[in-house]
């Protein structure tokens, strides 16, 4: 610690005021040629110099007139580098607290008068200098972590605090780039937590009683006449009794002018944000709103719209269809399951549910339904058409192929027939195969004969592939038997878990070889009906 500075007037040195732990080499006022206050001194910077100006270090700021503050906890800062945000320098890069964070402020169009009325913010006494585009300048490699905020900054020589600035409107995209940040010099020094000032900062209150300033203790608040009584807030924040609200509650709206919750015009039920509460976005009961206004009756070439609030509109909005008669003109909504409707509620032109389709019913109305009628099939627009061949149950590919048919019509290759071509059979489910249905079999002469009891499945009628329950195949006779008959035991080819069996190289599926499968040490052997 070197207590000693030069005093450059007559070249003599002086040694540092008992206050002050650290002074300038050169100080241009003999007054203030503090950087750094011992514990229990407060800083004051120079309010007048704009050079490398300095300070003084004062038992307090009450004997001064001025009014004591914390730097932690102003709204404003200057950082001097990514790893040190918001060091006690008195230059670098300007950042502002605004609405939770910290961001940047563009260098377009920025003042001299800036740069003193932000120093003297910061308890930094005078503005020496600013530069612009301070991020290129710096060659900063974190700048993608900053956002500017402010652009077009401009203040008036009065103002106390960038706050009282006019800039563009928050929460735009500025037209800057991130290069563009703005970086301060002030003549001051950073050096100590509390320092003096004029005027309490943003955000905070002169608590007369200690001549401190005191946080307003209210989110968002710029301005307070006592702690919790805000009398403004940061856009777009809205002043409502006493504290800031993101928007303002039913009834209000947000004066643009004074920043305040006010109550909207007797007429509208809500209103827009304005410089006005007569722009009504709903209206009371019995009125309809009509271009921001609420009136009695619709004009006579609109429609009422009356769904959650009603509004008088040009055309009927989706899911609505227009009645007119010679007393009202009104919108009325849909039936729920149509998307659109035209003439009545329920006859659909479009369905809510993308995979229903419009059914034409008998009054001539179309209603959204899962699927076609018999004979019908959706058309590519949705509305379900009429099969080429009435005789179709369902049709596809253009109403052209049938997959059913109905009026004891036969199914053969896509179309509805009579009866079934030569060589093929009616099967159950009216379909033509070329073989006959289950329990018959083909004569000479082409036509479906049933097989003979006690045979179930037969080939001819003297040829039997299965039996009816409670007989036996002989396999070697193709005939069903009530018992096997000596030397013959009952076989079933189903399969157990112990041993698989099977018959291999016969004609029938009972016929052929015996071969096992056989797990473990003991294989059961099971001889078939069929084998001798
Ligand atoms: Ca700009």
């Amino acid at each position: 610690m070197t207590p000693q500075f030069q005093y450059l007037a007559n070249g003599t040195c002086l040694p540092c005021p008992s206050g002050c732990s650290s002074c300038l080499a050169t100080a241009d006022d003999v007054r203030y040629p503090c950087t750094v206050c011992h514990q229990g001194f407060v800083y004051v910077a120079n309010p007048q110099s704009a050079l490398t100006a300095g300070g003084r270090c004062a038992t307090s700021c009450d004997n001064l007139g001025l009014l004591a503050t914390s730097r932690d906890s102003s709204r404003v800062r200057l950082t001097t580098s990514v790893d040190d945000p918001g060091s006690r320098a008195s230059e670098g890069r300007l950042e502002v607290w605004y609405g939770g964070r910290w961001w940047s402020v563009c260098d377009d169009r920025w003042t001299m008068t800036n740069t003193d009325v932000i120093c003297q913010e910061m308890g930094l006494g005078r503005g020496v200098a600013s530069t612009p585009r301070y991020n290129s300048a710096n060659l900063w490699t974190a700048m993608s972590t900053i956002t500017i905020g402010f652009d077009d900054v401009d203040c008036d020589v009065t103002a106390t605090s960038i706050f009282e600035c006019r800039h563009a409107p928050f929460g735009f995209p500025p037209d800057c780039d991130q290069q563009q940040t703005i970086g301060l010099r002030c003549a001051g020094s950073a050096g100590n937590s509390d320092y003096c000032v004029e005027a309490c900062p943003v955000g905070h209150f002169p608590d007369d009683a200690n001549s401190r300033c005191r946080s307003c203790d209210v989110i968002g608040c710029l301005v307070c006449s006592s702690e919790g009584v805000c009398t403004r807030c940061e856009q777009p924040q809205w002043l409502l009794n006493q504290t800031c609200v993101q928007s303002c509650p039913p009834g209000y709206y947000g004066n643009t002018a004074t920043g305040s919750c006010d109550r909207c015009d007797a007429a509208c039920l809500t209103c827009a944000d304005g410089i006005s509460g007569t722009s009504c976005t709903s209206c009371r009961v019995a009125q309809a709103l009509n271009d921001g206004a609420c009136v009695e009756e619709c004009p006579r070439d609109q429609l009422l719209w009356n769904m959650t609030s009603a509004v008088c509109v040009n055309h009927c909005p989706r899911g609505s269809y227009q009645v007119v008669t010679s007393r009202s003109r009104i919108c009325v909504p849909c039936f729920a399951t149509c998307r659109q409707c035209v003439g009545v509620a329920d006859n659909c032109t479009d369905c809510v549910t993308s995979g229903h389709v419009l059914v034409t019913r008998s009054n001539g109305v179309k209603s959204c339904e899962p699927r076609c009628p018999p004979g019908q099939y959706p058309r590519v627009d949705k509305h379900c058409v009429p099969c080429d061949d009435s005789r179709c149950g369902h049709c596809y590919m253009g109403g052209h192929v049938c997959s059913s048919c109905i009026d004891q019509s036969y199914l053969e290759m896509g179309r509805c027939v009579n009866s079934c071509s030569n060589g093929l059979y009616p099967n159950p489910g009216g379909t033509c195969f070329p073989f006959c249905p289950g329990g018959q079999y083909s004569d000479q002469s082409g036509q479906c004969q049933p097989c003979q009891i006690p045979c179930r499945h037969c080939l001819s009628a003297d040829i039997c592939v299965t039996c009816q329950p409670g007989y036996y195949l002989l396999t070697n006779q193709r005939t069903c038997v009530s018992s096997c008959g000596s030397g013959l035991v009952p076989y079933s080819s189903r399969r157990n878990d112990d041993v698989n069996i099977r018959l291999v190289g016969g004609l029938l599926p009972t016929d052929g070889a015996v071969q096992l499968f056989a797990r473990g040490n003991v294989a059961k052997v099971l001889i078939s009906c069929a084998i001798k």
